[in-house]
């Protein structure tokens, strides 16, 4: 059989006897043996799609790569939709989504090659075409790639539906009043067999190309830094690189930073439960070795830093708390860790901004952007030092969490500025650049509103009458927290003691002790900032610009 598209497409009877077992044309398929058929063939497709890309860095998951243009081009009407797709656990859901989707089409397909398998085999290059195109606006791919790996889909695609519809047995599917034959037998056994081998190996080969996909973005973080796996020797893309110790450390948390209250939010976050947000389905691994950091746009003179020379600049260490806006009330979309990496100003001041620049964009490695005042870093009255973190909790930064540098701005949130393998800082007005949120409807300017949660007790949860530990945590970035206050049933607030904050931009552990009565109980807590701004009550959506309103929660008092 030649390899050769179009000839593929001809119709079943064209092929050779042997394969198309002279029983007559597709046509004659029945039904559900045309559908299976067609799914196999665009399952075998797409799972050459995603072993190849595991296999080969520069070429994107066509899965993910449709799905990230299904977010990107979703409707802004749709948006609280998209932002609720974002958590770690949907990201997986847009990716089974997609595979059923594309399974679905290929039974389509199937049954389209009954009527015309010309028109079939057209369809499976369609299919995978829109893989390709989604692939290449993926600015980590590269080009020429993507279009040999969507050739070998279609090639594989368009053979696995041409032996599998040659496979198949003629004829109206066996009813009940009509006794099956021996032959009749045979032909479904061979069919199933085949379209089960070949449902099997890409079932195989597509669970291999995930496991490497997911892989590679931690592997890559763990070489660059020389984590603990194994030697380096090979020389390959990340070469071992030693970060040295920061001119300005922060010191390690005292006991006074943390109340001892089981279930209560530690200060600093571990890495690996820190919470994730970004439109990325996979993860990107970036090349340390040929990366690069460019500052450009408004400046005297653009500024090209590779990884080795931006950690050659004095490193700061800062405690910070990040939020995403679309935390809700009492949500865990916030987390504090320690960020270590050079002053955003030093990189800054090495291109010469202009005085007319209003506005930094950063932009990751994928092309997705945040963008805030240049005002936000030189308010005179309190300046802020922004890092391009390189290091969360003394560790590399994790791949999830923007490797190898991603910036950290204190008390704005996450969308407009906390950007993930960063690659650009453009210096721009706030008229010429909207970035990624905005024109989807969130605000423009997004400081982090002052907010505070109850950890314990759990809302809905059930505690002994007499004394009970009610505490949580409370942040107003980078303004600090310099009041908590708790109330029962909606009496009088009572104030909580504070533990010692690691810095204003970070948030504070409050514990307030409660005389429990037996009964149900509403319990609510409300933070004052330090500027003396009490933590509204007025209840908002996250959208446009931060979740208001005070966190409540029920207990029951045995
Ligand atoms: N490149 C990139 N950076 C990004 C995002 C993104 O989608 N892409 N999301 C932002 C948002 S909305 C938030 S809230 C923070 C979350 O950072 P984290 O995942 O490290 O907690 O990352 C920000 N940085
Ligand atoms: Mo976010």
């Amino acid at each position: 059989m030649t390899d050769h598209p179009a000839a593929q497409a001809r119709p079943a009877s064209a092929t050779p006897a042997s394969t198309a077992s002279a029983v007559g044309p597709a046509r004659r398929v029945p039904v559900a043996f045309a559908a299976l058929g067609g799914l196999v063939a665009a399952g075998t497709a797409l799972a050459t799609g995603e072993l190849l890309a595991g296999l080969l860095n520069g070429l994107p998951s066509p899965v993910a790569a449709v799905g990230s243009a299904a977010i990107d081009f979703a409707p802004p009407g749709s948006k609280d939709v998209v932002i609720s797709l974002f958590g770690t656990n949907d990201k997986t859901a847009i990716l089974v989504l997609v595979t059923l989707v594309v399974l679905a089409l290929g039974a389509g397909i199937g049954l389209l090659a009954r009527r015309r398998l010309a028109f079939a085999g057209w369809a499976i290059v369609a299919l995978v075409a829109v893989g390709g195109l989604a692939s290449l606006r993926d600015p980590t791919a590269t080009g020429p790639l993507v279009v040999i790996a969507a050739a070998l889909e279609a090639g594989i695609g368009l053979q696995a539906l041409v032996v599998l519809l040659a496979a198949a047995p003629r004829g109206a599917a066996p009813r009940p009043e009509r006794p099956t034959d021996a032959s009749d037998l045979r032909g479904r056994r061979g069919f199933l067999l085949q379209a089960g081998a070949l449902g099997a190996l890409a079932l195989v080969g597509g669970a291999v190309g995930r496991t490497m996909l997911s892989g590679r973005a931690d592997a890559t973080a763990g070489d660059a830094f020389g984590g603990g796996t194994g030697s380096n020797g090979s020389g390959g893309a990340n070469a071992r690189l030693t970060i040295r110790q920061a001119v300005d450390p922060a010191p390690a948390p005292g006991p006074d930073a943390s109340f001892n209250v089981p279930g209560i939010t530690p200060v600093i976050v571990p890495n690996d439960q820190f919470y994730r947000i970004d439109t990325e389905l996979i993860t990107p691994s970036v090349d340390v070795s040929g990366w690069s950091l460019r500052v450009f746009g408004m400046v005297d003179k653009e500024v090209n830093l590779t990884f080795a020379e931006l950690v050659q600049l004095p490193l700061i260490e800062r405690y910070v708390t990040i939020a995403c806006v679309s935390n809700e009330v009492g949500g865990n979309l916030v987390g504090n860790a320690k960020w270590t990496g050079p002053k955003l100003a030093d990189v800054l001041a090495m291109a010469g901004v202009q005085a007319g620049a209003t506005q930094i964009v950063p932009r990751s490695v994928d092309g997705w952007t945040a963008g805030f005042p240049t005002s936000w870093l030189h308010d005179p009255a309190h300046p802020r030092d922004a890092v391009i973190a390189v290091k969360m909790n003394d560790a590399p930064l994790p791949a999830e969490h923007g490797f190898p540098a991603r910036l950290i701005v204190p008390g704005l949130y996450g969308y407009v500025s906390a950007t993930k393998w960063l690659k650009e800082i453009q210096l721009t007005t706030l008229e010429a650049i909207d970035a990624y949120w905005v024109p989807r409807g969130w605000a423009k300017e997004a400081p982090i509103l002052t907010q505070s949660r109850i950890d314990v007790p759990h809302d809905g949860g059930s505690v002994n009458a007499g004394p009970v530990a009610v505490a949580g945590v409370a942040w107003a970035p980078d303004r600090g927290i310099s009041k908590v206050e708790v109330r029962v049933d909606r009496g009088a607030w009572q104030t909580a003691t504070l533990a010692t904050e690691l810095s204003a931009a970070t948030w504070v552990q409050w514990k307030w002790v409660w005389q429990a009565a037996s009964g149900q109980h509403i319990l609510e807590v409300r933070a004052t900032d330090g500027t003396g701004a009490v933590q509204t009550d007025r209840v908002t959506p996250p959208d446009p610009d931060g979740a208001r309103g005070h966190h409540q929660i029920a207990v029951q008092v045995a």
